[in-house]
C-alpha cells in the first residue's frame, strides 16, 4: 500500500491532533529505519497505522479483546493499552494489511514485549520521540535513539514506568517484561 492511500485511510479514523502525531511518528520511523537498516516501507506503514484504533469505544475494544481471544489480562489494566492489539486486528480486518511484522509493530507499540524485532523497537521509539512530543526526558531519548536503539528503548520504558508509578497507576506486566528483557541484554546477563 502506498503512503498517500494509507494516510487517507487513517485520517478518517483520527482527530486532527492525533493525525498530526501520526505524521510525526511516520517521519521518525522512516528516519530510524534508514539509520538502522530496517525495511523503510514496513516502518512507514506500521507508523501510519499504529494508532488506528485510538478512538474506538472501550466497549468495542473490550468486545474484540474477548472475541478474538487476545490476552485477557489486558482487561485488568488501563484501557489506554487496548488500542494497540485492537489496532493490529482492525488494520488486518478493515484495511487488509496482512504483513505480520507490521501488525506486530502495531500490536506491541504501547507495552512492548520481550524479544522485540527491530521494526517493533523503531515504531515504539518513534511513537515516543516524534517531533510533536514534549515531556521531561524526551530530548535524552531523541539523542539516544540515533546512537543506540536499545538504550533509547530502556530509557523510554524507565520514563514510562516511572511516570505511571508517579500517578499510582498499575503497570501492565509486559511493560516490565520488556524493560527487564532490554536491561538484561544491555548488561549481558546470561552470557557468562
Ligand atoms: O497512543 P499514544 O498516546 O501515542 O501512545 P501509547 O500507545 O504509548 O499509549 C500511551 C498510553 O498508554 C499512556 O497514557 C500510558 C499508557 N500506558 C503505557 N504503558 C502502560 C500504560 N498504562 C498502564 N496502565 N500500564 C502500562 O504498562
Ligand atoms: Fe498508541
Ligand atoms: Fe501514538
Amino acid at each position: 500500500m502506498k503512503r498517500e492511500e494509507a494516510l487517507a485511510i487513517v485520517r478518517k479514523q483520527l482527530k486532527e491532533q492525533r493525525y498530526i502525531h501520526t505524521l510525526g511518528v511516520m517521519e521518525t520511523a522512516v528516519e530510524l529505519a534508514a539509520l538502522y537498516g530496517a525495511d523503510v516501507q514496513q516502518a512507514e506503514l506500521a507508523a501510519i497505522f499504529h494508532d488506528y484504533a485510538k478512538f474506538r469505544s472501550k466497549e468495542e475494544m473490550k468486545h474484540i479483546i474477548i472475541e478474538q481471544q487476545m490476552p485477557q489480562d489486558l482487561l485488568m489494566y488501563s484501557p489506554e493499552l487496548w488500542h494497540a492489539p485492537v489496532g493490529a486486528y482492525l488494520v488486518q480486518t478493515e484495511v487488509g494489511i496482512q504483513d505480520e511484522h507490521i501488525l506486530n509493530a502495531i500490536r506491541y507499540h504501547t507495552s512492548g514485549r520481550p524479544n522485540m524485532t527491530l521494526l517493533e523497537k523503531i515504531v515504539y521509539i518513534a511513537d515516543y520521540i516524534e517531533p510533536n512530543r514534549s515531556f521531561p526526558g524526551v530530548d535524552d531519548v531523541r539523542a539516544l535513539a540515533r546512537e543506540h536503539i536499545d538504550r533509547a528503548l530502556l530509557r523510554a520504558l524507565q520514563n514510562t514506568i516511572r511516570f505511571l508509578m508517579g500517578k499510582n497507576e498499575p503497570i501492565y506486566p509486559d511493560t516490565f517484561h520488556t524493560y527487564n528483557d532490554i536491561a538484561k541484554k544491555l548488561k549481558g546477563v546470561g552470557n557468562s
